[in-house]
């Protein structure tokens, strides 16, 4: 038996599981399966009602989705302690640098929808300086102080994160903040998870 991830290769969120699957070893029991959350008619919407990536199928028929639910699965099934810290304050250090680099990237995807949705005529570029000063705020807060290289829930979304604008390029993160980019390489050499789960784009 094998879990499924209903995802895309160039997901954002759902390379937040992958990356946590390589790192946790169980790499081998995760299936990603492509999934289209713009189609009426694509299964994603009964598993998930959200219709969202990454939604995971479990092994016992169970489905969880949102990727904080499926890295803190993950966790647990792999002994607990490991990408969620089990020490309380390095956990609550972890889980508020996952939300900042979900944050980000949930900014840079609406940033993206609003150029997928709507018409040029309509865009708003008031609503989009919004969107991109909560990804600037939150990479200057980091930028005075990078976070550890280990892999745990807010590194894995951090990087995830930046993953996303080197490829979006919602913000030119790299010319702003060089002991950022210093980090994500530091990450990079240290979690070869991150490389592995690189999609070249098709659009
Ligand atoms: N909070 C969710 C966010 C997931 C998310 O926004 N996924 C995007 C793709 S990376 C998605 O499914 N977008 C389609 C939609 O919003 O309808 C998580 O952490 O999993």
């Amino acid at each position: 038996m094998v879990m499924i991830l209903r995802s895309t290769p160039t997901s954002p969120f759902s390379r937040k599981v992958k990356i946590a699957g390589i790192v946790l070893g169980l790499e081998d029991r995760i299936v990603p399966e492509f999934a289209d959350p713009l189609k009426a008619d694509d299964t994603l919407r009964v598993q998930n009602p959200l219709g969202k990536m990454p939604t995971l199928l479990l092994e016992d028929g169970g489905i969880i989705y949102d990727s904080v639910v499926i890295l803190d699965y993950l966790d647990q099934l792999a002994g607990g302690g490991k990408i969620v810290p089990a020490d309380p304050v390095q956990r609550r250090e972890a889980q508020t640098l996952q939300a900042l680099g979900d944050g980000i990237m949930d900014a840079a995807l609406l940033i993206v929808y609003e150029g997928r949705h709507r018409p040029a005529e309509k865009r708003h570029e008031p609503w989009l300086d919004y969107q991109r000063g909560k990804i600037v705020r939150a990479i200057t807060a980091l930028e005075a102080k990078p976070p550890v290289t280990e892999p745990n829930v807010g590194t894995i979304a951090l990087a995830c994160a930046f993953g996303y604008l080197d490829w979006r390029k919602q913000v030119d993160w790299r010319a702003q903040f060089p002991n950022l980019v210093a980090w994500h390489d530091r990450f990079r050499a240290a979690v070869p998870a991150f490389d592995k789960t690189y999609a070249a784009p098709k659009d």
